[in-house]
C-alpha cells in the first residue's frame, strides 16, 4: 500500500539517518581498514613477557581512537538529553507566515529535541536548581529551522556583551572550581547583585520552574521577540510557547538536592523510559502574535529579553504539537553532535534587534567550529537536512560529500550556472526590509531601563506556596554566599520587588534590608554612561498579577496522573487484593507501580501467592516516587520498624507527597503518634480498613492529579 505523504515526510529524517546506521550482528570484528582482528586481548610482544612492539597496528589503532574520543563539551548546556518526534500543525498561519511548514496541516515535520541545564558539566546532576535549554530542530522541507529557547521566557542579561560575564561568574570559581552545576556561590551573586536587569530572571530562577519534575513536565519559550513574515512580506512580531500535555510541574529543593545523590540522571532516565515504554512525551506549541503597528504600544521594549508578554494582554494562540517518539540511537552521534544554532531559520520567520539574539546570531556556529572540529559540521547526519543542499562551499576538515564537476563558484557557465539562485517566489529567502536610519552607538535604549516591575508581577503572580519556595530559595542561595556585601546589595535589590519578600530573605540571613538604596546600584553600563538614563526605573504594570506565569494556578494537565510514579511498600505476608486492586486502578489511570520489598525476588502474599519485587529499601526513596501506597496484610506490620521504611515516609510526608494506605499499612504511617510527637494525618492521606478498597484508589487518584498536597507544607 503506498504510504500517505505525512508519513513520507515525518520519516523522511530517520531515512536520512538510516544510511549512517551501522549493526554488527553476526559480524567479524575489524580494525578501522576493515582487516578482520584475530586477538582482541593481547598486543603483539617480543616474547611473552617481553616489550610490546611499535608495529602492531590493531594496538595503535585501537588506542589512538581511544585518545581521541572527547570533544570539548558545550561551553553551556552541555549536560543534555535528546530524543526524536514530530511537529503537527492544526491551522495554516499563512495570514502571518509563508514558512511551509506553518502552512501545511498535511506534514508532519520531524524534529530532533534537546533539553539541557546551563551551568553544569556534562556528567553533573539532573536536578540542578538550573534554568533548562528546549532546543527544537524542525526539518523542515526548506531547510532546517531551530528554535533553540530555554524553560523561562526571559533571560538574565538584555546585551550578548555581558554573557561571557554571565557565565563565567555562574561557573565553578576559577581557582578552585567549586561548586559544580550551582548559583549559590559568590562570584553568581556578585555579578547578579551589581545587574539590577537580571532581577526578572532572579525570580524565575529562585521559583521551583528551576526544578522540574521532568523534562515532560515543563513549558518552553523562544524567549526572543522574532518575527513571522507573510508572502505579502509583511511582519508581525512573534513569541513562541511550548505548552507540556502533562502540565508543569517541579520538585521541592530539599527532594532535588537528595535526587542528585540518589539518582543524578533522574531526569534523563524518565524523558527516555516515558518513550521506551510508548508515553510519548508532547507539547502544544503557542504564539504570541503582535502586528508591526503595535511594536511600541506596551510599556516594555519588545526587544528587551529580560520582558515577556503578559498572556493577558496578547493571549497565546496554539498552532500544533511536537510529540517525542523515538530515543537516539546514540547518544554522541546524535545527542551530542546535535548543533543547534538560533539563526538556523527558513523563509517566513526572521529576527528582530534584540541585541542578545543578535550577538547569539554569532555565538553558535563558532562554538560549533570548536566544539565539532570543522565547518562541515552541517554534514554530521543528525545535523544535516531533509532539504536538497547545494552550494560552492568546498572542502574543510573532515568532508563528507563528493561534490563532482569542475565549478565550485558562482557565476559561473561551465556548470550551466547551477546550483542557481531562487527568485522568493521560488522559496528563496530575504531578510525582512526592516528600514534602519540611525547613528551607530555603542548604547542601551531607555526603554529597556524598567528592571524592576515585571519581577514584581512574576512575584506576586505565584500561590503564597511558591512565594515561600522563592523565599526559601533566596534564603538559601544568599546563605550560602560568604561576602556580607554581596548578599547586602541583594536585598537592596530584592526591596524593590517587594519589600515582603526582602524582608522574609533578610530575616532567614539574620540581617536586615539596608534603607539606602533609593537608587541601586547598576554596574551595566558604560564608564561614560549618561547615569541618569541607565537609572532603573520602574513602570506600574497594566495588570498586577498573571494566572499564566504561576505553575499552581496553571490548569493544563492536572487531570491526568499518566506516567506519575508510585511505590507500594511491601513485605512478605502482603494481602494480594490490596496490591492488585490499587495497582490496577493506578494503571487504569495511566501511572505506574513499583513494588518495594526487604529484599529483590519475589514476596509471598497471605494467600501464599508470588508477588515481583521491583526495587528493594536499599535502592529505593520516596524522593524518586510521585506518591506511596502501604497496602494491607499481616507481614506488613513489621514495616513499622525498618529504619529505610521510616525515612521513605517521613520524607514522603514533607514533600507533601500523597500517601494511602490500607489495613495494617494503617499502622505503619508515622503520624497521630502522640506518644512520640508526631504529627496528625491530613487530607493528603487515604486510609481505608478495607483491603482492595475501590474508593480509597478513586481518592488517591484524584490527590495524585493535584500532584503534591500543599496545604501541609503549612503544617511543617
Ligand atoms: Fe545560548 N548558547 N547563548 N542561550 N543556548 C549555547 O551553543 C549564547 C541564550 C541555549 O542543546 C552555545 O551549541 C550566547 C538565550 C540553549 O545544543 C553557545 C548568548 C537562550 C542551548 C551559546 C546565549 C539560550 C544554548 C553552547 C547571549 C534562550 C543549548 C553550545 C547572547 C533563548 C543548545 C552551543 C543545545 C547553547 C551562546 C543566550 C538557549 C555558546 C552568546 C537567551 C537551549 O553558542
Amino acid at each position: 500500500m503506498k504510504k500517505p505523504n505525512t508519513e513520507k515526510e515525518e520519516n523522511a529524517k530517520q531515512e536520512d539517518l538510516a544510511l549512517n546506521k551501522s549493526q554488527a550482528d553476526d559480524q567479524f570484528l575489524t580494525t578501522n581498514q576493515g582487516v578482520k582482528i584475530n586477538d582482541n586481548n593481547n598486543s603483539l610482544k617480543a616474547g611473552e613477557r617481553g616489550p610490546s612492539l611499535l608495529e602492531d597496528f590493531i594496538l595503535r589503532e585501537k588506542i589512538t581512537h581511544f585518545d581521541h574520543e572527547r570533544i570539548p563539551e558545550r561551553i553551556v548546556h552541555a549536560r543534555g538529553s535528546a530524543a526524536h518526534g514530530y511537529f503537527e500543525l492544526y491551522k495554516p498561519l499563512d495570514k502571518y507566515t509563508k514558512a511551509g511548514f506553518l502552512n501545511d496541516t498535511g506534514i508532519k515535520t520531524p524534529v530532533f529535541v534537546r533539553f539541557s541545564t546551563v551551568a553544569g558539566s556534562r556528567g553533573s546532576t539532573d536536578l540542578a536548581r538550573d534554568v533548562r535549554g528546549f532546543s527544537v530542530k524542525f526539518y523542515t522541507q526548506e531547510g532546517n529551522y531551530d528554535l533553540v529557547g530555554n524553560n523561562m521566557p526571559v533571560f538574565f542579561i538584555q546585551d550578548a556583551m555581558k554573557f561571557p560575564d554571565l557565565i563565567h561568574a555562574v561557573k565553578p570559581e576559577p581557582h578552585n572550581e567549586i561548586p559544580q552545576a550551582a548559583s549559590a556561590h559568590d562570584t553568581f551573586w556578585d555579578f547578579i547583585s551589581l545587574m539590577p536587569e537580571s532581577m526578572h530572571m532572579i525570580m524565575w530562577v529562585m521559583s521551583d520552574r528551576a526544578i522540574p519534575r521532568s523534562l515532560r513536565m515543563m513549558e518552553g519559550f523562544g524567549v526572543h521577540t522574532f518575527r513571522f513574515i507573510n508572502k505579502q512580506n509583511e511582519s508581525h512580531f512573534v513569541k513562541f510557547h511550548w505548552k507540556p500535555k502533562l502540565g508543569t510541574h517541579a520538585v521541592v529543593w530539599d527532594e532535588a538536592q537528595k535526587i542528585s545523590g540518589k539518582n543524578s540522571d533522574f531526569h534523563r532516565q524518565d524523558l527516555w523510559e516515558a518513550i521506551e515504554s510508548g508515553n510519548f512525551p508532547e507539547w502544544e506549541l503557542g504564539v504570541q502574535i503582535i502586528p508591526e503597528s503595535d511594536e511600541h504600544k506596551y510599556d516594555f521594549d519588545l526587544l528587551d529579553p529580560t520582558k515577556l508578554v503578559p498572556e493577558e494582554l496578547v493571549p497565546v494562540t496554539i498552532i500544533g504539537k511536537i510529540v517525542l517518539n523515538k530515543n537516539p540511537d546514540n547518544f554522541f552521534a546524535e545527542t551530542e553532535q546535535v548543533a543547534f544554532h538560533p539563526g538556523h531559520i527558513v523563509p517566513g520567520i526572521d529576527f528582530t534587534n534584540d541585541p542578545l539574539l543578535q550577538g547569539r546570531l554569532f555565538s553558535y556556529t563558532d562554538t560549533q567550529l570548536l566544539r565539532l572540529g570543522s565547518p562541515n559540521f552541517h554534514e554530521i547526519p543528525i545535523n544535516r537536512t531533509v532539504a536538497p543542499m547545494h552550494n560552492n562551499q568546498r572542502d574543510g576538515h573532515m568532508r563528507q560529500e563528493i561534490a563532482t564537476g569542475r565549478v565550485s563558484y558562482h557565476p559561473n557557465s561551465l556548470g550551466n550556472g547551477c546550483p542557481f539562485q531562487a527568485k522568493i517566489d521560488q522559496g528563496g529567502f530575504s531578510s525582512f526590509n526592516e528600514r534602519i536610519d540611525a547613528q551607530k552607538v555603542r548604547d542601551r535604549s531607555a526603554s529597556f531601563s524598567d528592571h524592576f516591575s515585571q519581577a514584581t508581577l512574576f512575584y506576586q503572580s505565584q500561590t503564597n506556596i511558591e512565594q515561600e519556595h522563592i523565599i526559601n530559595a533566596l534564603r538559601f542561595e544568599l546563605g550560602k554566599v560568604e561576602t556580607l556585601t554581596i548578599r547586602e546589595r541583594m536585598l537592596g535589590l530584592l526591596s524593590k520587588i517587594d519589600k515582603i519578600l526582602a524582608n522574609r530573605v533578610a530575616k532567614g540571613l539574620g540581617m536586615s534590608v539596608p534603607q539606602v538604596l533609593e537608587k541601586p546600584i547598576n554596574q551595566g553600563v558604560g564608564a561614560d554612561a549618561d547615569e541618569k538614563k541607565y537609572e532603573p526605573s520602574f513602570v506600574e504594570p497594566p495588570i498586577q498579577k498573571s494566572d499564566a506565569l504561576s505553575m499552581l494556578k496553571n490548569k493544563t494537565g492536572i487531570d491526568t496522573i499518566s506516567t506519575r510514579q508510585i511505590a507500594f511498600l511491601c513485605n512478605d505476608g502482603v494481602n494480594a487484593t490490596s496490591v492488585k486492586n490499587m495497582k490496577n486502578a493506578l494503571k487504569n489511570a495511566g501511572a505506574d507501580v513499583k513494588i518495594i520489598a526487604p529484599h529483590l525476588g519475589s514476596i509471598v502474599s497471605e494467600d501464599g501467592s508470588e508477588i515481583p519485587v521491583d526495587q528493594s529499601y536499599l535502592i529505593a526513596a520516596s524522593v524518586l516516587f510521585d506518591g506511596v501506597f502501604i497496602p494491607a496484610g499481616k507481614g506488613i506490620s513489621d514495616l513499622k520498624n525498618m529504619k529505610e521504611v521510616k525515612d521513605f515516609l517521613n520524607d514522603s510526608y514533607t514533600h507533601c507527597k500523597f500517601i494511602a494506605a490500607e489495613g495494617e499499612g494503617i499502622k505503619v504511617l508515622p503520624f497521630n503518634d502522640k506518644k512520640e510527637n508526631k504529627p496528625s494525618k491530613d487530607a493528603g492521606i487515604f486510609t481505608s480498613e478495607k483491603a482492595g478498597d475501590a474508593d480509597l484508589a478513586v481518592s488517591f487518584i484524584k490527590g495524585l492529579e493535584k500532584h503534591r498536597f500543599w496545604d501541609r507544607e503549612a503544617q511543617l
